[in-house]
């Protein structure tokens, strides 16, 4: 059974004007007048094109309808800037909110075509790296199912997340050429252009009232593009827009150098405006300071707020109103220029004194924060700063006096304290802190779950805090139901919804009703054969994507994430090697058969990273083909793990590894959606495992490892790993092992540089966390063997995971951050 077949779940409105007639013309008018092809000659991706058309078609006027009751209603719109948005596959999903895709599916098989098929030819927009960007995409899910007035702005970048392939073990990057047979969802809003600044530097003038002001005379102009997605909520009427900025050049500028004679030159500027929302950076968690990533960010977030004050125009309102109309939300710090942009706009464009222009600024904007990682902080070189934003270094320097004004009064004396806080590092080299720019500029300041953000107060951000306790809040993460269970396990959701109704597709905390049903024998047996029936479906995936046969009654053991050392997949590499040690020294040794199955990508630039990639790769190379183990390990990496493969891959979990060093995993979300699909976690104490695990209950989650303050107190102390490598222990001997060159064909070179870190400085603590996580895995061994408990934990796990949704999430944003409530649409 396949993903759109969740229609069978939750039963469909029969719409009268959506009768299966009138969808077959619909597809065949688009086939013949969009794609200009019969069906007779039609491509796969003729056929979806036409079928995605078909689809948007049907989201178009409650799409009008939304805009049109926002506007009526001067609505106060939450508008979530975000340099990436994962979408996944937008069909299914849209079908899913329409309440098509049975009428659709029986549609299209009358012309003799396959649902599954062209939903499958999707290639899906991978405008993010992984967490931050799939958070972006769950959030706009649920700001449109809640009917709150929503705009997701981001970058149409023409090339995504790399794909990813495997050669010889190593990770092999490809370029992502999503766009290449265009995209069927987006409609491109030429008139409402807007024009981006670059460079340049600033002059100081008296207008006409004899007033100071000053200009900013650019090196460079580049047009944006808005291009426009339709999100629907889930069986309402709204329908909001995810609004990404393409960049051109522009008109003027063209001409410009073009009347200088030089076509060739004029072209070439063209291709560099362009190049501006070429491609997607690779990195999770560590930024490198390069200027086309500071104009990426600059130009999109310009782009928005220029929209927006379009828009508060549009709706007859003042400038000075903006911060009523907008809530403005910073993902992350990649946005977080716009707050001296929307000071430069107010100040400079629209003549808003200073301090009127400030608070509006500050009651527009709130900051969300994502990490504790210290490479992932970004800042600015001071220099590369003032040569791309001369103005906004003017800006940002003014806010800072002021700033640190007030922050003297507050820390009379602490002049150290004022360095630390100010906006501009000055300990060496001069740079930008763009998060202090963010908590300056912000009115409230979150982290992604509860330790994250104590984490944020105690450490990253205790000089903000102790200036302004009340504006720190936590708010954890969450994952759409739609998505993630509705649409990817509708197995599950078709027995969720027989035994308690289909609200907890809008409503995740009503699963908790499916708690009685733990002890129902025949509930447990069909919930066993669900999760069989989607190891076989992600077991036909890997046999096709890597080749390699697994078998559906072993357990499934997932870790699928990004590629990093703090989320440890080399911990899990160890242990897999203890395994087979084991197995190979003792032949007869009884353990539960496993698959071990890893996805996940590396940044291009991270070499230990790949090296990890290698090493869990070379591990499964030897286990898979050695006669001794017969089946009882195997040991799968997933090609180019993207959303689209996540669908496939957490309804089938029933182990979620999620094994970071306690202190380093913000939140986490994978945790989220193997929980909801009803896979026991092994975990530490760390970002929401620890909400997960407050939830479901002690008794159904894998607990090992230190805990964030064992960590630091650990390496208070001085930690030295070798004191956790006894001699003569599994580990000891696995560390040889790999050393030695066994998994890597007798060149011991290969893995030195992992294995000397982890022996010399182990930074993420492996060695101290490992005896625990191998005990831990022998209690799941044990665990797993009584299949009916097993069960048990995994109903219990799934009935208790309410609080995981996107929807409870955006439900606080709303009502403690953007002050938003729901606006239902008015049908015209
Ligand atoms: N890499 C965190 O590491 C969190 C997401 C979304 C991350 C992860 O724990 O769940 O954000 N951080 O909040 C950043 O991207 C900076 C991530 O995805």
């Amino acid at each position: 059974m396949s993903a759109a077949d969740s229609s069978v779940a939750h039963p469909e409105h029969d719409r009268s004007s959506l009768s299966r007639e009138s969808l077959k013309r619909a597809f065949l008018d688009h086939l013949l007048y969009t794609q200009g092809k019969s069906l007779e000659i039609a491509s796969k991706n003729d056929l979806y094109q036409s079928l995605a058309h078909t689809v948007r078609d049907r989201l178009v006027r409650s799409w009008f309808d939304t805009s049109a009751t926002h506007q009526k209603r001067n609505a106060r719109t939450v508008a979530y800037l975000s340099a990436e948005f994962l979408m996944g596959p937008y069909l299914g999903n849209n079908l899913l909110s329409l309440g098509i895709s049975h009428e659709i599916r029986l549609a299209m098989s009358e012309l003799g075509l396959d649902l599954d098929e062209l939903l499958r030819q999707e290639e899906e927009p991978g405008l993010g790296n992984g967490g931050l960007g799939r958070l972006a995409a769950c959030f706009i899910d649920s700001l449109a199912t809640l009917e709150v007035p929503a705009i997701g702005y981001g970058i149409r970048y023409e090339y995504g997340i790399f794909y990813q392939t495997i050669m010889d073990g190593w990770q092999v990057e490809n370029t992502d050429a999503w766009l290449r047979y265009g995209n069927p969802w987006e409609i491109q809003h030429a008139e409402w252009a807007v024009q981006v600044k670059l460079g340049g530097h600033t002059e100081q003038y008296t207008d006409d009232s004899g007033r100071f002001r000053v200009r900013w005379v650019p090196e460079k102009t580049v047009a944006g593009v808005p291009f426009d997605s339709p999100i629907p909520g889930y069986r309402v009427d709204t329908t909001n827009t995810l609004r990404l900025w393409r960049a051109e050049a522009t008109e003027a500028f063209d001409f410009h150098t073009f009347n200088r004679g030089d076509y060739l030159g004029a072209v070439n500027k063209k291709v560099t405006s362009e190049n501006l929302t070429k491609v997607l950076y690779p990195n999770d968690e560590s930024v490198q300071g390069k200027e086309l990533r500071l104009e990426q960010q600059y130009f999109f977030v310009s782009c928005s707020l220029q929209d927006m004050l379009r828009l508060q125009q549009h709706r007859g309102q003042p400038v000075t109103s903006f911060h009523k109309s907008f809530a403005i939300q910073l993902n992350d710090t990649h946005p977080s220029i716009g707050v001296a942009e929307l000071m430069r706009l107010l100040i400079d464009e629209h003549l808003v004194p200073w301090d009127r222009a400030w608070d509006i600024t500050r009651q527009t904007f709130s900051y969300t924060n994502h990490t504790l990682l210290p490479e992932a902080l970004e800042r600015w070189p001071l220099e590369l700063f003032r040569r791309v934003l001369p103005r906004h270094l003017e800006i940002i320097f003014e806010i800072n006096a002021r700033f640190l004004n007030e922050a003297r009064i507050h820390f009379f004396g602490d002049e150290t304290r004022i360095a630390r806080l100010s906006l501009i590092d000055e300990s060496g080299e001069r740079y930008v802190r763009m998060a202090h720019l963010a908590c300056v500029g912000s009115h409230a300041i979150n982290g992604v779950a509860d330790l994250h953000s104590e984490l944020l107060k105690r450490d990253l951000l205790k000089d903000f805090y102790a200036m302004w306790p009340d504006k720190f809040t936590s708010m954890t993460n969450g994952v759409t139901p739609r998505r993630w269970v509705a649409l990817s396990n509708p197995r599950m959701g078709k027995l969720v919804t027989r035994c308690i109704g289909d609200g907890w597709i809008k409503d995740w905390s009503r699963i908790r009703e499916i708690e009685p049903y733990a002890d129902d024998a025949a509930f447990a047996a069909e919930w066993r054969a669900i999760k069989r029936a989607n190891k076989i479906d992600l077991a036909s995936l890997l046999l096709r994507k890597t080749g390699i046969k697994v078998d559906p009654d072993s357990m499934f053991d997932v870790q699928v994430k990004r590629i990093h050392e703090y989320k440890r997949q080399h911990l899990s590499a160890l242990h897999i090697a203890a395994l087979y040690h084991r197995v190979k020294s003792q032949r007869n040794l009884d353990i539960t058969p496993r698959t071990f199955i890893f996805g996940g990508k590396a940044a291009p630039g991270y070499m230990r990273a790949k090296l990890m990639i290698k090493l869990i790769t070379a591990i499964g190379d030897v286990i898979n083909h050695d006669p001794d183990v017969r089946d009882r390990i195997k040991v799968v990496f997933i090609p180019n793990f993207s959303v689209t493969v996540g669908q496939c891959v957490y309804p089938a979990a029933e182990l979620s590894e999620q094994i970071s060093l306690a202190g380093k995993e913000a939140s986490g979300t994978g945790n989220m959606k193997f929980a909801m699909n009803g896979a026991l976690t092994i975990g530490t104490m760390d970002g929401a495992n620890i909400e997960i695990r407050d939830e479901v209950g002690e008794d159904v989650f894998f607990l090992f490892g230190l805990t964030a303050e064992e960590v630091y107190a650990l390496r208070r102390e001085g930690y030295r790993p070798m004191d956790f490598l006894r001699r003569d222990g599994e580990l000891h001997a696995v560390i040889e092992l790999i050393r030695s060159g066994f998994f890597s064909r007798g060149d011991s070179a290969l893995f030195a540089p992992l294995i000397d870190d982890l022996l010399n400085h182990d930074p993420y603590m492996l060695l101290a966390d490992y005896d625990s996580y191998a005990a831990c895995h022998s209690r799941v061994d044990q665990a797993y063997r009584d299949t009916q408990a097993w069960t048990r934990m995994s109903i219990l796990n799934t009935a208790r995971s309410g609080k995981f949704s996107s929807d409870r999430a955006i439900g606080e944003y709303c009502d403690r951050i953007w002050k938003a409530r729901a606006v239902p649409v008015e049908k015209r």
